[in-house]
C-alpha cells in the first residue's frame, strides 16, 4: 500500500476527464487500496482518482462514524436524481481549509462496479448522496468551488497559491 499525493486546486490536472475502467483487475485493485489508504490518512470521507492524478473512473467513500465501512465505485453513473434539492456545507481534500454551501439533489441512485467487477445499484441520501455527487464531479474534472461565484473562486485560487508558496518555503 502507498499514500498518494493529492492535487490541490487550482491545479489544471483536476480538470481532466477520467476514462472508464475497461477491466477490474489487479492493477485497479492496487489503485483502490492506495486510494483508500490516502483517504483514511487525510482523513476524508471520499476520494476520486482524479485527485491523485489517476484519470480513470474510480471512487472510494467511507461515510461511517468509525471509518470502517469502505465503499468502492468503479465506472459510477448517476441513473436517477430527486427533484428535491438540499444544501450542504462541503469541503474537499483538493481545496484545504475551505468550506462552503453547495445545493444538489438530495437523493440519487447510482450504478457502478464493485471491487470484484460486479455491477450493483445503490440508493443514497444524506452525506453519502452529497459525497457521491462531489466525487462524480471530480471524475468529470469539476471541483465544488466551480458552483460558487467567480469572485469567491478567484479568492480561493489566490489563497491556495499563497498556501502552496508558504508550504514550499517551509521545505
Ligand atoms: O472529506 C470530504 N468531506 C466532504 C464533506 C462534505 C461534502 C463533500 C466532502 S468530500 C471530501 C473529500 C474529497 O475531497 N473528496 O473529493
Ligand atoms: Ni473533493
Amino acid at each position: 500500500m502507498a499514500l498518494l499525493p493529492v492535487l490541490c486546486y487550482p491545479d489544471p490536472r483536476l480538470h481532466k476527464v477520467a476514462k472508464p475502467v475497461a477491466q477490474v483487475d489487479a492493477r485497479i485493485q492496487k489503485i483502490v487500496a492506495d486510494m483508500a489508504e490516502t483517504m483514511y490518512d487525510a482523513p476524508g470521507v471520499g476520494l476520486a482518482a482524479t485527485q491523485v492524478d489517476i484519470h480513470e473512473r474510480i471512487v472510494v467513500i467511507d461515510v461511517s462514524d468509525d471509518q470502517n465501512e469502505l465503499m468502492v465505485f468503479i465506472n459510477p453513473e448517476i441513473i436517477w436524481a430527486s427533484p428535491e434539492k438540499k444544501s450542504w456545507r462541503e469541503g474537499c481534500l483538493s481545496v484545504p481549509d475551505y468550506y462552503d454551501e453547495v445545493e444538489r439533489p438530495s437523493e440519487i441512485r447510482v450504478k457502478a462496479l464493485d471491487i470484484g467487477g460486479k455491477e450493483f445499484e445503490l440508493d443514497a441520501d444524506g452525506l453519502l448522496a452529497v459525497c457521491l455527487q462531489h466525487e462524480l464531479d471530480h471524475l468529470q474534472g469539476k471541483v465544488f468551488v466551480e458552483y460558487l461565484s467567480i469572485l469567491k473562486r478567484s479568492r480561493i485560487s489566490q489563497k491556495m497559491k499563497k498556501r502552496a508558496k508558504e508550504l514550499e518555503s517551509q521545505r
